[in-house]
């Protein structure tokens, strides 16, 4: 039978299970990523696993989140993580080297390898024909450990692209209008796999800015086949042993359709405050903006920042925009510094920072009140920037580099009066340097780790009750972000490895008397909408809340990192059998459940939660293995008990 390569990828490592969509199953991870924001915590979880040395081909530590060193605190986590990934077998990469989807493409990814990253933007390895997916930092520990990575089995999108994107028009706008048709729950439950004679037209990095975006369809991951680009992109990094063709057998079949003829695509916005509110950039063109930013996360890299270098060239942005760079890696800035960007970009009024998340995850670059601000990163969810009520809109470098010029949101294609489509490619070969890459030592039994007062050990949790009751502590509406949950940003992220103190910022921004209210409770529940802990992979989101005493979520439905983490940490992920029971609800209403030990361990899908005289059935729909978790009060609970 014709196989599509997102099958040919995962049945190579599938350890148990069944590729039936729905079904569980456990597939090999080659790949680990972990960030320093999530890799403290997941690092402190791989330590409690008691694995002397991580047992994946390859485990990788980034420093890129937080490089604002504000006082000992970020100084002692990268500490922390540089002697854990010596200790333990992990390349490290410095603060400094870039982010770490950007370097993973660069220096590791390997086609047809599946990589497990703490961060959902992980899927940017698609450029390589990988299949990465984000999940917890418990799930990463576990998979550092030897085990297994277990989930929901994918249905597989096939998207077609036929023709070549026109000029001015680039990756960018091809994930946006994915996010225009799909939204940001089109891709819940499945991988995306493109296909067809459009994809050569398409650069690894433009593929790779689509695989990151993928995360904001909600998107389990993104592949795409490995062929003449893919090699062309290891050549250029002096990698091209690892190159090997890989692509779906003709007539392959799909669980669900699309297609995208590249030739018709525009150039596109996606207006405040959700990656899917996407418009043609001409609908809004005139727009006065305040601030513009070019890289982080995606469109960093060098075609990307180049491309704006030469629509810069020559020209001063407008005086009232802030306008600002943010390299992927430091290779990227060196790379655009020997072909002689980095002067071009100075003379024209940019800021240049250092290659890392940054603005991105509300570290520094908020924008002031009211104002507006264009960039290229993945997501604008409320508040995310740092500035409450923010105005940011997600583009293209080419519609970025327009408003620098023009002051005001401009359709790219209007440069075309000015100059000539710079068509900027990646090198032939790139300039390597990998002097900040730490190199696992080939034993680090010896090595001692370095810790500090604000890394404080994983709290315990208990097992689950038999009876529980659980006031409503909060209730919220649909797509509700991780980053409304657990927010991001200079006061909060320096806490990730210190639950107790980053569990004060839970809803914080929403809901500033959420911790306190939570914790008077002593067991609580929190009810929503759809797509609930959509966005990034935090498990503080879900940790931090059980550390507060949340026991249930109840919602109408949920991401798909999100739950994982819930049940990770113990929390019961219920959605509604019938929805309109949420409207039954308020804030402040206790829902009771009993004889829960037994509805758990017995699989039963549906678990009955009074309120006053009525009962609303909530619906458990995990796996055989995760009811076990959840009676154990999470999965290292689990793991630990062997
Ligand atoms: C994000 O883009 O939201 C982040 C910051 O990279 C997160 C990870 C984190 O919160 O540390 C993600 O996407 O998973």
């Amino acid at each position: 039978m014709a196989k599509n390569l997102t099958t040919k990828i995962l049945e190579a490592h599938l350890v148990e299970g069944r590729l039936q969509p729905g079904e569980e199953i456990a597939i090999k991870i080659d790949h680990t990523l972990l960030q320093d924001a999530t890799g403290t915590m997941a690092m402190l979880e791989f330590m409690a696993t008691g694995t002397p040395r991580v047992k994946v081909e390859l485990a990788a530590q980034y420093i890129d989140h937080n490089l604002l060193q504000t006082d000992f605190r970020n100084a002692d986590d990268h500490a922390f993580l540089t002697s854990a990934a010596r200790k333990f077998g992990l390349y490290l990469s410095k603060p400094g080297n870039g982010v770490s989807h950007q370097v993973h493409l660069e220096r590791f990814g390997v086609p047809g390898k599946i990589l497990l990253g703490a961060d959902s933007h992980s899927p940017t390895a698609a450029g390589l024909a990988m299949i990465a997916i984000g999940a917890g930092g418990l799930d990463v520990a576990l998979a550092m450990a030897g085990h297994p990575f277990r989930l929901p089995c994918p249905r597989v999108m096939g998207v077609r692209l036929t023709g070549r994107l026109p000029d001015w028009v680039s990756g960018k706008d091809l994930i946006l209008e994915m996010l225009l048709r799909h939204t940001v729950k089109g891709g819940v439950g499945k991988i995306i796999e493109y296909y067809g004679p459009g994809v050569e037209n398409l650069s690894a990095t433009d593929r790779a800015t689509v695989g990151n975006m993928g995360a904001e369809l909600g998107a389990t991951s993104t592949v795409f086949p490995s062929d003449r680009r893919t090699r062309e992109f290891l050549e250029s990094q002096g990698r091209g042993a690892a190159w090997r063709e890989l692509s779906a057998d003709p007539g392959a079949d799909y669980d669900d359709h699309d297609e995208i003829d590249l030739s018709t695509l525009e150039p596109l916005i996606a207006c405040p405050s959700s990656p899917d509110n996407v418009v043609p950039v001409r609908e809004i063109e005139g727009l006065k903006v305040d601030q513009v930013i070019v890289g982080s996360s995606v469109n960093s890299s060098f075609r990307d920042l180049m491309t704006v270098c030469r629509i810069l060239e020559g020209r001063r942005v407008a005086l009232h925009v802030s306008f600002n760079i943010n390299p992927g890696s430091r290779q990227v800035l060196e790379n655009v510094a020997a072909q002689g960007g980095v002067v071009q970009l100075l003379l024209a009024g940019a800021q240049i920072h250092q290659p890392g998340c940054l603005g991105c995850i509300g570290m520094g670059q908020a924008p002031g009140t009211g104002q507006i601000s264009l960039r290229t990163f993945p997501r604008n969810f409320p508040g995310r920037s740092g500035t409450l009520n923010d105005k940011v809109y997600l583009c293209s470098p080419e519609t970025a580099a327009a408003a620098g010029i023009f002051g005001v949101v401009t359709d790219p294609r209007k440069l075309g009066e000015l100059m000539p489509w710079p068509n900027v490619g990646n090198p032939e070969k790139y300039l390597v340097d990998d002097s900040s890459i730490i190199a696992p030592e080939a034993d680090g039994s010896e090595v001692e780790i370095v810790t500090g007062p604000n890394i404080i050990p994983l709290p315990e949790f208990e097992e689950l009750p038999d009876s529980l009751s659980v006031p409503v502590v909060i209730k919220v509406g649909d797509n509700i972000s991780t980053d409304t949950i657990m927010p991001a940003g200079n006061k909060v992220l320096p806490y990730r490895s210190n639950i107790p103190a980053i569990s004060r910022f839970v809803f914080n921004q929403l809901d500033p008397g959420f911790a306190e209210r939570a914790e008077a409770t002593g067991n609580g529940s929190v009810v929503a909408g759809e797509n609930y802990g959509q966005g990034s992979s935090r498990e503080h989101a879900a940790l931090a809340s059980r550390f507060l005493g949340i026991r249930v979520k109840l919602a109408k439905s949920f991401a798909r990192i999100h739950k994982a983490n819930l049940v990770n940490f113990g929390i019961l992920p219920l959605t509604f059998r019938n929805p309109a029971d949420f409207d039954l609800i308020r804030q402040g209403d206790t829902l009771s459940l009993h004889g829960l030990r037994d509805l758990v361990a017995s699989g039963a899908e549906e678990i009955p939660l009074n309120l006053g005289d009525r009962v609303i059935v909530g619906i458990l729909r995990v796996s055989a293995r995760e009811r076990q978790e959840l009676l154990a009060g999470g999965a290292l609970n689990y793991v630990r008990k062997g």
